[in-house]
């Protein structure tokens, strides 16, 4: 049988934890030390065979959860270490050799999950994050709502000693939980507790499934602790995988947007999340150039090629609006009300929302809503445009395409004007220090893995999906330094260049993911823009002081980040990052980031911090 031990029942042959804790170990437990040293000595762990012992093998059952996370591919574990799911942990370095997954240290568990958000937007798919129950769980939080808020898969094992008789003290009273994914049942996809080796191994499989069906989101499972220890059945079965195909559009709601698009005199294309895939954002270029119609890219992943000449517009401008998996589709509805434009919605948003959180935003009244993939319904929404366009609307789409063009490469030109103001102030523009960044990294394979700095979306030449990540979904401080750091964690062996332009306020919450970068040789080159302040609230701060007639002098006092000022480059290099700066004057800035991308190129992290304009 596979399960739990009644009370009552004979202990099994297996591991004792508490003989681990004391130092003592039962006769199997021995005899396992003994076969796990050898094996892990010789590196075979995985090929090594376990003996049999009355039906089932003498191989724990973290063995198997392990083989469990191999068939579903996991590269890495990032965790921050916990006796709850030390069996796990164990299996990975000892049974697995620590490969596929390889165990990432990180300092804190919203460091783990905002690096396996990071991860899986490069990657498109998640990575293993484990972490205790309640405490671990507790500081995991604010980086799950990300991802959710984000439909970013993340996939997430919470150790827990679900038995009371079998928690060993008060530690672990505080660490188990009755139902430890209720903290994060309202902002995750799925969730379970399960009770038996079966059950876990059925769980594992459909929260996978389950994280990366869309809307893709955030799951948990529960991997209690005394079955990590049990022993896997020598039949142990680990179910197949299978992700289902996105949904998309039917026949007949295609058909309709298609004859919309075709008809209109001005359509605009609205894309927040639509290209999830390299796929899709060539799928995008294909729909724009069909109808030669303006994309509004609005970022949350990168939908569209930045120097597009079909690159920019304005629903407000539109007589029809096509908003692909678009979270904010009222306030796009509310801009194209102003030319009775049509709004049609394809998302598949519609498919999974929660009560509590209110990341679904304010209801959007639209003219068509489906609720379906945007980027699975892009191909016979194209091949259906081209089906139902004559001669003389392609003609009209040519013409059109053309005013677009000419306008976006207006908007383009302006931008680099905007961009020149304040070229040779000091502290730095955050538009000199993208450009110095541009000019170096332009003939290089990089990947912009972060910042909301926006100079880089108005004037780099992005051109492929990964090149981009979108922000923090839900908008939550600490978010950028580690998810950058999965990014360039994922970019790696791609031998890509991961940049990131971090801000100072949201590095203080997570500083440890810069360690976590040192330890592992993540290849990426850190840009501080470091405005000395946390300055999208002292622009609040303001705005509130100047309506009542106030002063806005008090800006430093919960709104600075000065004083003592923090310096990045001593933070960055006592946690085994090289660094450089702080650097206040522009004309030092394209040497240092010479300096950067060169150790960058070696397989090292490098942080330059460079004092910057506000924003
Ligand atoms: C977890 C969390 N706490 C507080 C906020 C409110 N908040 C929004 S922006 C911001 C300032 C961030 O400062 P920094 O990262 O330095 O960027 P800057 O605004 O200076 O460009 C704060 C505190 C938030 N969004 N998330």
């Amino acid at each position: 049988m596979i399960g739990y031990r009644h009370m009552d029942e004979p202990k099994k042959p297996g591991v004792d934890r508490r003989s681990f804790l004391t130092g003592a170990a039962t006769g199997a437990a021995a005899a396992l030390i003994a076969q796990q040293t050898s094996v892990a000595g010789a590196q075979t762990a995985t090929t090594a065979e376990p003996s049999v012992q009355g039906g089932e093998t003498a191989k724990p059952a973290s063995d198997f959860m392990v083989d469990i996370f191999k068939s579903l591919d996991m590269e890495y574990m990032f965790s921050m270490c916990a006796s709850s799911f030390m069996g796990i942990h164990e299996s990975v370095l000892n049974y697995a050799g620590n490969k596929n997954p390889q165990s990432i240290t990180c300092t804190h568990e919203e460091i783990s999950v905002a690096m396996a958000n990071g991860y899986a937007k490069i990657e498109g798919k998640p990575v293993l994050v484990c972490a205790h129950a309640t405490v671990g769980a507790q500081h995991a939080t604010m980086a799950l709502y990300d991802a959710w808020a984000d439909r970013v898969p993340i996939y997430l094992v919470l150790g827990n000693t679900n038995d009371a008789a079998d928690r060993q003290g008060e530690v672990f009273w505080l660490h188990s939980a009755q139902d430890p994914c209720a903290l994060v049942r309202e902002f995750t996809k799925w969730d379970d507790n399960p009770s038996s080796l079966t059950h876990f191994a059925e769980s594992a499989v459909r929260a996978y499934k389950i994280a990366m069906t869309p809307p893709m989101g955030p799951v948990a499972i529960v991997a209690d602790e005394k079955l990590q220890e049990e022993h896997a059945p020598a039949d142990a079965h680990i179910p197949k995988l299978n992700v289902p195909s996105p949904p998309a559009a039917d026949s007949g709601a295609i058909a309709e947007i298609a004859k919309l698009l075709v008809a209109a005199e001005n359509p605009v294309i609205v894309a927040s999340r639509a290209a999830r895939t390299p796929a899709g954002l060539a799928l995008m270029v294909e729909l724009a150039e069909a109808l030669q119609a303006g994309v509004v890219d609005s970022r949350r992943r990168l939908n569209f090629p930045t120097r597009h000449p079909l690159n920019g517009g304005s629903a407000a401008q539109a007589d029809v609006v096509l908003a692909l998996e678009q979270p904010d589709i009222a306030n796009v509805a509310r801009q194209a009300r102003q030319r009775n434009a049509k709004v049609i919605s394809v998302t598949a948003q519609h498919l999974f929302q929660r009560s509590n959180y209110q990341d679904f935003q304010r209801y959007a009244e639209v003219d068509m809503s489906v609720a379906a993939d945007a980027e699975a319904s892009l191909p016979a929404l194209i091949e259906e445009i081209r089906r139902q366009t004559t001669p003389a609307r392609r003609e009209a789409f040519r013409q059109r395409g053309e005013r677009v063009a000419e306008a976006n490469a207006r908007a383009f030109e302006q931008a680099r004007v905007d961009a020149s103001y304040g070229w040779d102030a000091s502290p730095v523009s955050t538009a000199r220090l993208s450009m110095e960044l541009w000019a170096q990294l332009k003939t290089e394979d990089w990947s912009y893995v972060t910042g909301w700095v926006n100079w880089p979306l108005r004037l780099w030449d992005f051109t492929q999906h990964h090149q981009y990540i979108g922000r923090a979904g839900a908008e939550g401080v600490g978010y950028y330094a580690p998810a950058s750091v999965g990014a360039a964690l994922a970019n790696k062996k791609h031998g890509r260049i991961s940049v990131s332009i971090q801000p100072d306020g949201d590095l203080m919450v997570a500083p440890g993911a810069l360690w976590t970068a040192a330890k592992y040789q993540v290849p990426i080159l850190i840009v501080m823009q470091n405005n000395r302040a946390y300055h999208q609230e002292v622009m609040w701060f303001q705005r509130a002081a100047l309506m009542r007639k106030r002063s806005v002098e008090l800006t430093q006092e919960g709104f600075g980040l000065g004083n003592p000022n923090i310096d990045f480059a001593k933070l960055a290099s006592s946690l085994g990052v090289g660094s450089s700066g702080p650097i206040a004057d522009p004309k030092d800035l394209a040497a240092a980031i010479r300096r950067g991308i060169d150790v960058v190129k070696r397989g090292e992290p490098y942080l330059i911090d460079v004092v910057t304009q506000p924003r």
